[in-house]
């Protein structure tokens, strides 16, 4: 990286990186938009005294403010909402990915204050694969199938012929991995098992789902009907006794039970031809070809952010079952392979290096994902995980290093739960959708303005991130900023430990190498980890096989489920007596898919998946993300047919609606997507035409304005994003200027 004066002026990829990201290049633009956020402001309806903020946030202008004056309101806040309402009154759920390195984790900085001084309404699970983490330690004992490690590439290229993948295998989602990645090789490890003779199928409703360059077969199929398609291939391997019954007597319990389910139900591939748009004879073939040969079998995370996600991950893991070959090296189930980088990447299980958390004196939490039930709901019962709970009175939201009015489903039903809290303080180093909807914003430094470690979980290195810039104006760190609220409410020691950042870093790295030692692994001291840059850790030679003990002796080696086996029947599922995810995995068909009676109002499905040219919203702001734009509005892809009887053309701009809100996109036309599909990325900053209304048309392009926000089902309560029905029609209207990448209004009084 090249620094003129307090610029970037240009940014390169480690030599290690094979396949950097292209995302690089959007990086000088975003650190020095106009966006930035120069020093705290505060709404001007709130210093002088409105606590009921209603919509007006996101239309009022901002009033600046010294760092100290912005720290004694939000102290005082904080004072006065703990003692009149109690701490669990102050949501600090405050999901997001915030960025890289490990110690500025701006949502662990929050966290870590806010139990700090007195505790706070948290959140659990994520909006990556809620549902999964939730549903598999009921299944195989734990979640590890969804978190990693998963089923080893090296695995399956030595030992599989055949590799099925749910949702594709995609590129622009190895791009990126949580605490920072120090090499891209989803594609080096695909050609690899490619060259090695795995031959890969996919099932996906875009042709698109697996890069070019491999050979991939395509399925093409029906959103949200994956589980329609297993309980077929099961029926298939049912009825041509196909199915490994030793394997299934030993290492599972209930597959008579879900067998029966399956032959009673009928569901032949002629019930799920008609649910799924697959032929029958495809069906009956690729049951026979995944029997036939050692097939390693994946689903992308997307196939459970949909109403009753939790099915197709669990027929998955009973069609694994069925095939004889969960625990087999390089076969078997896992979830995740084509989501995110190093996913089935060969790593030595090390602790990562982290900032410890301070226990929450609240013991209050909600499935993150049910926030604006929360929020509209003080109160009201809900069921999760085979709890009954309550939601609880929230009146103050403390937000950083996330963006809820980009991640969040059905926006507008967020801006009215949102309009409910008295105080909302938001951290942030852009003038985000969110940090407009705050009444304290205060303007946090980006990674290039302090020093870091960045340590991912999935791959092998830890890599020190040098500071390259000054702060920006008035921006400081959370965790300087957090360090003096928590002194404004008497807690600034319990917060920091004593220590600044250099200390801080020095300390996690110190833990670090201690658990590495007792792991055998040696890595150098601090000095020189911060002089060279990086650490490598070498993998171990063999690679992991998942609950391979387990298949070696499944009495002396048993899971953590109930049974000690695969749960393909659950007892504990089934004794909580939800009527959206029974004992066993079924065919619920969801309120919003193409066989829906709601798609005869609204009759294309939209797929809400992750951007190529972002992470999530950040960098938005820049240059690839602007590139991609049309007209400056958000990409929607189309598939041609769709597109010709609505008159709709290459380039046009078109409004996408359904009951719940609209937004304006520019048209990609494509014949590789399954007619009826439309596929739009997340991550264009929320830009209602009217930020006074909640239902107002976003003129920019957020997909969330338009999905649904009602959790997978009683179980998981996780978001359903990808079960969304909308229409499209030609815009004729003006193309109104796109405000949100520019500061909002700022007023002196
Ligand atoms: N429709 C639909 N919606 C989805 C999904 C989908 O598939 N479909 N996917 C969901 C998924 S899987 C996820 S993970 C979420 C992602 O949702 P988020 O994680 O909320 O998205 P980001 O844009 O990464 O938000 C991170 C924010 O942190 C800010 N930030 C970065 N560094 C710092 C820092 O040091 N300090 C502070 N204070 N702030 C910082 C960034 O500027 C940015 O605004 O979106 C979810 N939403
Ligand atoms: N560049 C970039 N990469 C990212 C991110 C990012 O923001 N930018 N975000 C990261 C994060 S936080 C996450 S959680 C992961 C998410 O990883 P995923 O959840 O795997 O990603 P998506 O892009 O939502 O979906 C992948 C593909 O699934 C297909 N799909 C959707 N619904 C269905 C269905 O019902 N059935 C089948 N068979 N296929 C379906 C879609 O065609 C889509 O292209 O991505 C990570 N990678
Ligand atoms: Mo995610």
């Amino acid at each position: 990286m090249e620094v003129e004066g307090d610029r970037i002026a240009s940014i390169s990829a480690s030599p290690r990186d094979e396949h950097p990201s292209a995302l690089l290049q959007s990086i000088p633009g975003a650190v020095h938009a106009d966006c930035r956020i120069d020093r705290p402001y505060v709404r001007k309806g709130w210093l002088h005294g409105d606590r009921a903020g209603g919509t007006i946030r996101g239309a009022e202008s901002f009033v600046p403010m010294s760092w100290d004056e912005a720290t004694r309101l939000v102290g005082e806040e904080l004072s006065r909402v703990g003692s009149e309402f109690g701490r669990s009154a102050i949501y600090g759920g405050s999901y997001g990915w915030s960025s890289a390195g490990r110690f500025h984790h701006a949502k662990s900085q929050l966290q870590r204050m806010l139990a700090a001084t007195g505790g706070y309404t948290g959140a659990k699970t994520n909006y990556s694969y809620a549902t999964g983490m939730t549903l598999l330690p009921h299944i195989l004992g734990d979640s590890a199938m969804v978190e990693g490690p998963l089923v080893e590439w090296r695995a399956i290229a030595e030992n599989a012929k055949l590799m099925v993948c749910f949702g594709g295998m995609l590129l622009r989602n190895g791009q990126v991995s949580n605490g920072g990645p120090g090499v891209h090789e989803m594609e080096t490890w695909v050609r690899h098992a490619a060259r090695s003779g795995v031959k890969f199928v996919y099932v996906s409703p875009a042709k698109a789902d697996f890069f070019s360059g491999v050979e991939a077969e395509w399925v093409p199929i029906r959103p949200n009907t994956d589980t329609a398609f297993m309980l077929a291939v099961a029926h298939v391997l049912i009825s041509e006794s196909l199915v490994d019954e030793a394997y299934c007597a030993r290492y599972t319990t209930g597959y008579d039970r879900l067998r029966q389910h399956i032959l009673d139900s009928a569901y032949t591939p002629s019930w799920a031809a008609r649910i799924t748009g697959i032929p029958e004879a495809t069906i009956v073939s690729f049951a026979r070809r995944i029997s036939a040969h050692p097939t390693a079998m994946t689903a992308n995370w997307s196939l459970q952010r949909a109403e009753f996600g939790e099915q197709p991950f669990w027929m998955l893991i009973a069609l694994g079952a069925m095939l004889g070959s969960i625990g087999k090296p390089g076969l078997g189930v896992s979830f995740g392979h084509g989501s995110q980088g190093g996913m089935g990447a060969p790593r030595t299980r090390l602790p990562t290096i982290g900032l410890p958390s301070l226990p929450n004196p609240m013991k209050s939490d909600i499935p993150v994902a049910r926030i604006t039930d929360m929020l509209l709901g003080p109160a009201e019962r809900y069921n999760y995980d085979g709890e009954e709970r309550e939601y609880p009175h929230i009146r103050m939201i403390m937000w950083a290093g996330g963006n809820p009015f980009h991640h969040h489903q059905d926006l507008g039903r967020l801006s009215r739960a949102w309009a409910r809290a008295q105080t909302i303080v938001v951290s942030e180093p852009w003038w985000t959708a969110t940090a407009r909807r705050a009444d304290i914003v205060l303007p946090a430094t980006t990674t290039f303005e302090r020093n870091d470690i960045a340590s991912g979980s999935r791959d092998r290195y830890t890599l020190a991130m040098k500071q390259a810039l000054h702060p920006f104006a008035g921006a400081r760190n959370d965790f300087d900023m957090y360090a003096d609220i928590a002194e404004y409410c008497g807690a600034r020691t319990l917060f920091t430990e004593g220590r600044d950042e250099g200390t801080w870093l020095r300390f996690m790295y110190g833990r670090f190498k201690q658990s590495a030692s007792a792991h055998g692994v040696l890595v150098p001291d601090f000095e020189e980890f911060w002089e060279r840059g990086f650490v490598e850790i070498e993998p171990p030679k063999e690679p992991h096989v998942p609950l391979a003990s387990f298949l070696w002796d499944p009495i002396e080696n048993p899971l953590s489920t109930p049974s000690g086996r695969i749960e393909l029947y659950s007892e504990t599922i089934g004794s909580f007596g939800y009527s959206d995810c029974i004992g066993h995995p079924t065919w619920f068909a969801p309120k919003e898919y193409l066989g829906a009676d709601a798609a005869k109002t609204f009759p294309l499905h939209l797929l809400t998946a992750q951007p190529e040219t972002r992470l999530h919203s950040q960098l938005d702001q820049a240059r690839v993300s602007l590139d991609s734009k049309i007209l400056g509005r958000e990409p929607i892809v189309l598939n041609t047919s769709d597109a010709a009887h609505r008159g709709i053309s290459e380039g046009d701009i078109v409004r996408v609606f359904n009951d719940r809100g609209s937004c304006l996109a520019g048209v990609r036309l494509t014949d590789d997507l399954l007619p009826q599909v439309a596929v739009m990325a997340t991550g264009a900053w929320y830009d209602p035409l009217d930020p006074l209304d909640p239902d107002s048309m976003c003129i920019h392009g957020n997909s969330n304005v338009l999905t649904q926000d009602v959790g997978t089902s009683s179980l998981g309560q996780g978001p359903s994003a990808q079960s969304c029905l909308v229409d499209v029609e030609r815009w004729h209207g003006a193309l109104p200027a796109i405000t949100v990448h520019m500061p909002p209004a700022r007023s002196i009084d």
